[in-house]
């Protein structure tokens, strides 16, 4: 069993029943020209999220935690987005016009694909989700159940929007989830801030929350530090 400093209490966990979830870490969110911007944000403070993702993407290879990717998009014929969402914010460019990277937030398109700091491998299963939480319309759940998962970490954009709203629908399937802050991101410092709070208030309404470093702490105390790289555990 592996124990994780964080709030509002050490989050334990077995590394075996353990999945890491890599959230929406795509270009459209990230990098400039995608959806994150047509929606008039700025997208820098999101890649500062990026090196302490990529360091625990890659203590969990070696460690043999099971690691899964989501994506945010839509099918290019559009039949899976709601009008609703297509229109909302009134902005000039929207989900599926041409921009930069591709059409915004379209399956195949560049824009739409994860970043390749935390690119998926062989064996990741890349979830893609209509909308912000990763149960809603996708086979998250099953494959987690498929693979005996009870507890998930998690990294990914942004904290306030596709990270929360995930994480409250795990906590009402009965997941135990521990939130990296370092390791999620959102255009906005204060809702920042207040999403993080949000997750561990009341006793930890609906997660935890902990950071890189003491993830990764956890995780080694755990699993030693004698894995050679590449190799899973267990
Ligand atoms: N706009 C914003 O903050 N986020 C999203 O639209 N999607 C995700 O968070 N992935």
């Amino acid at each position: 069993m592996a124990r994780v400093e964080a709030e509002p209490y050490e989050f334990e966990f077995d590394p075996q029943t353990t999945a890491l979830l890599m959230i929406d870490f795509q270009r459209d969110f990230v990098y400039p020209g995608g959806f994150g911007e047509a929606l008039g944000n700025d997208t820098s403070p999101l890649l500062d999220a990026l090196p302490p993702a990529e360091r625990v993407l890659k203590a969990c290879r070696e460690a043999g935690v099971f690691v899964i990717h989501t994506r945010e998009g839509h099918r290019p014929d559009l039949s899976d987005l709601p009008p609703a969402k297509k229109i909302r914010g009134r902005g000039a460019t929207t989900i599926g016009d041409v921009g930069p990277m591709g059409r915004i937030l379209v399956r195949g398109e560049l824009g739409h694909d994860i970043v390749e700091e935390v690119y998926p491998i062989d064996g990741e299963p890349v979830v893609d989700k209509p909308g912000k939480g990763a149960f809603y319309a996708t086979d998250l759940d099953a494959i987690l159940k498929m693979k005996g998962i009870s507890k998930l970490v998690v990294c990914g954009v942004t904290t306030e929007v596709c990270v929360h709203t995930t994480v409250r629908e795990a906590n009402d399937r009965g997941y135990d989830a521990l939130v990296l802050s370092d390791c999620v991101g959102s255009y906005f410092p204060e809702f920042q801030r207040v999403a993080l709070e949000m997750i561990k208030a009341q006793g930890g309404i609906f997660g935890w929350v902990g950071d890189s470093e003491r993830f990764m702490a956890g995780l080694r105390a755990a699993v030693g530090d004698a894995t050679p790289a590449g190799a899973a555990v267990g």
